[in-house]
C-alpha cells in the first residue's frame, strides 16, 4: 500500500499524520478513493507519502518519532474547492429578497434598474478597506468549512477602477490569509448604465483595454461572462472568450442558468475551463462540453434562492461524462451563500448527485474547473498538501448535515492553521 516518491524518506518529512481514514478522491478503485487507517506525510508544502499507519510508524523510526501527530480517526479529505463565487461586493440585496417573495421575479427586478446593478451602485460607492472587511467575513466562512482555494470573480464594479479594486481586494485576501485565490474577471456582468445608449462600446472596451490593463497587472487568472437574454448575447461573449485566448487567459462561462442560448457549446468551443448554471442545456451542448474537456459547475444555491424549478440535466451530464464540479455562486442577488457543505447538500437533494459525486465537485472536479488539477483536488504523492479534516463516520456525512459543520482543523500549503478541534 505505500507510495513513495524518489528522494523522500521519512527522514525529509515535515510531519506524518497517522490513524486517518483518507479519502483521497483518486481512483483507486474504491468509493472516494478511501485509505482506511492510513497516514500521510508531509514535506515542505507537499504530500511525500501515502501509506498505512503501521508502515509510517516503520518508516519514523524512533529518533523521528516527534514528527508523528495522531488523526485520531479522523477522516482526511482534499482541502474543499470553491471554484464558483462572487465574495467581493459592496452592500447586500436584503430589500429585493423581500420583495420576491412578495411576488416579483429576478428578471422584473433586474429590467427596473435592481439586481446586479443595485449592488454595482453600492460596491462603485465602496472604498478597498469595506470591500475587504465584507468578504473577508465570508471568506472565513468558508475557510471554517474546510475550503483551501476559492475563485473569486470581479463583475460588480464595470468600470476599470471598480473591477480592478475588487480583483485587488482578491489578491489581498489571498495574500494574507491561508487560502489560495483564483481571480477571474467578469467583466460582462451587466451593462452599466452610462453605456445604456452604447453597448458595443462597453463590449469594446472590456474585451480590450480594460481586459488588457487588468491583465497586465497580474489581476486575472480567467475570464468569465454571464451569457444570457437578461445580460450579453452570444456574440458578445466570443468577443471576449477570443480576446482572453488571445492573452493565454483562461475562460469561465455563466451559460444557461435561465435559458439555452447555446453557452454551453460556445464555452466547449473556445475551450473554457467550465460552464457554470446550466439548468438549461440540450444534449448537444452536454455532448460538445464533454468533447471540450469543460467541467459543469452546478450551483445549486441559487437554484434553490431563485426557487427555480428545472434542475440542471444530470443525467445527460453523467452520460456524457462531463465532470461535474459544485460551488456556492457566493453573490448577495441568487446566493446569500458561504456554506460549500451547504451547497452539496443541495447538489445531493436538488439535483440528485450522489454524495460522492458532490464531494468530486468541491474537490478533484473544482481543481480541474480552474486548470488546477495537477496541484490540488486529491490526495497522492506531489500533490499540494492541502487538506482538510473531518470529524465525521463516512464521506457522505459532508453532504448529510444542513447547518452542521463537522470540520476538525484544516492544513494550507503543508501549515496547519491551528490546532485540530
Ligand atoms: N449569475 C448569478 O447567479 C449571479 N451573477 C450571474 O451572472 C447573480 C448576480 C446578482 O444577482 O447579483
Ligand atoms: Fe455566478
Amino acid at each position: 500500500m505505500g507510495e513513495r516518491v524518489q528522494k523522500s524518506s521519512a527522514d525529509e518529512w515535515d510531519q506524518v499524520w497517522i490513524g486517518a481514514h483518507v479519502a483521497t478522491m483518486t481512483n483507486n478503485g474504491s468509493a472516494y478513493g478511501e485509505l482506511k487507517s492510513a497516514a500521510v506525510a508531509i514535506q515542505d508544502e507537499r504530500i511525500a507519502w501515502l501509506g498505512s499507519t503501521a508502515e509510517a510508524l516503520d518508516q519514523a523510526a524512533a529518533a523521528r518519532r516527534d514528527i508523528v501527530r495522531d488523526a485520531q480517526g479522523l477522516w482526511i479529505t482534499p482541502g474543499l474547492i470553491d471554484c464558483h463565487t462572487h465574495l467581493v461586493y459592496g452592500g447586500n440585496r436584503v430589500a429585493e429578497f423581500e420583495q420576491r417573495l412578495c411576488g416579483a421575479s429576478y428578471e422584473e427586478i433586474a429590467r427596473a434598474g435592481g439586481g446586479i446593478q443595485s449592488t454595482v451602485r453600492a460596491t462603485r460607492a465602496a472604498t478597498f478597506s469595506q470591500l475587504h472587511e465584507s468578504a473577508l467575513i465570508r471568506l472565513r466562512r468558508l475557510m471554517a468549512e474546510g475550503v483551501t482555494t476559492v475563485e473569486i470573480k470581479s463583475g460588480y464594479g464595470l468600470e476599470l477602477a471598480a473591477e480592478r479594486r475588487l480583483l485587488e481586494v482578491a489578491r489581498d485576501l489571498g495574500e494574507r490569509l491561508p487560502v489560495s485565490v483564483r481571480k477571474t474577471f467578469l467583466g460582462l456582468h451587466a451593462l452599466p448604465p452610462e453605456f445604456a445608449a452604447d453597448r458595443q462600446e462597453f463590449v469594446n472596451r472590456v474585451c480590450g483595454p480594460w481586459l488588457e490593463t487588468l491583465a497586465a497587472a497580474g489581476l486575472v487568472d480567467a475570464v468569465d461572462a454571464f451569457c444570457e437574454n437578461i445580460a450579453f448575447s452570444l456574440e458578445e461573449t466570443a468577443q471576449l472568450l477570443e480576446a482572453a485566448s488571445g492573452l493565454g487567459l483562461a475562460a469561465h462561462v455563466h451559460a444557461g442558468q435561465l435559458s439555452d442560448l447555446g453557452a454551453a457549446e460556445l464555452a466547449s468551443k473556445w475551450g473554457a475551463l467550465s460552464a457554470d448554471h446550466l439548468e438549461y442545456l440540450s444534449a448537444a451542448g452536454a455532448r460538445a462540453m464533454a468533447a471540450a474537456g469543460t467541467v459543469a459547475v452546478l450551483l445549486p444555491t441559487a437554484y434553490f434562492t431563485l426557487r427555480q424549478t428545472t434542475p440542471p440535466p444530470v443525467g445527460l451530464l453523467r452520460d456524457a461524462a462531463v465532470p461535474m464540479a459544485v460551488a456556492t455562486d457566493c453573490n448577495p442577488g441568487t446566493s446569500p451563500c458561504s456554506s460549500l457543505l451547504t451547497a452539496m447538500n443541495m447538489a445531493c437533494t436538488l439535483f440528485g448527485l450522489t454524495p460522492e459525486e458532490a464531494l468530486r465537485g468541491t474537490t478533484c472536479n473544482a481543481a480541474r474547473a480552474l486548470g488546477l488539477q495537477d496541484e490540488v483536488g486529491k490526495i497522492a504523492v506531489g500533490m499540494r498538501a492541502d487538506l482538510a479534516f473531518w470529524r465525521i463516520e463516512r464521506p457522505a456525512e459532508l453532504c448529510y448535515g444542513l447547518g452542521a459543520n463537522p470540520c476538525a482543523g484544516v492544513m494550507h500549503r503543508g501549515r496547519m492553521r491551528g490546532e485540530l478541534n
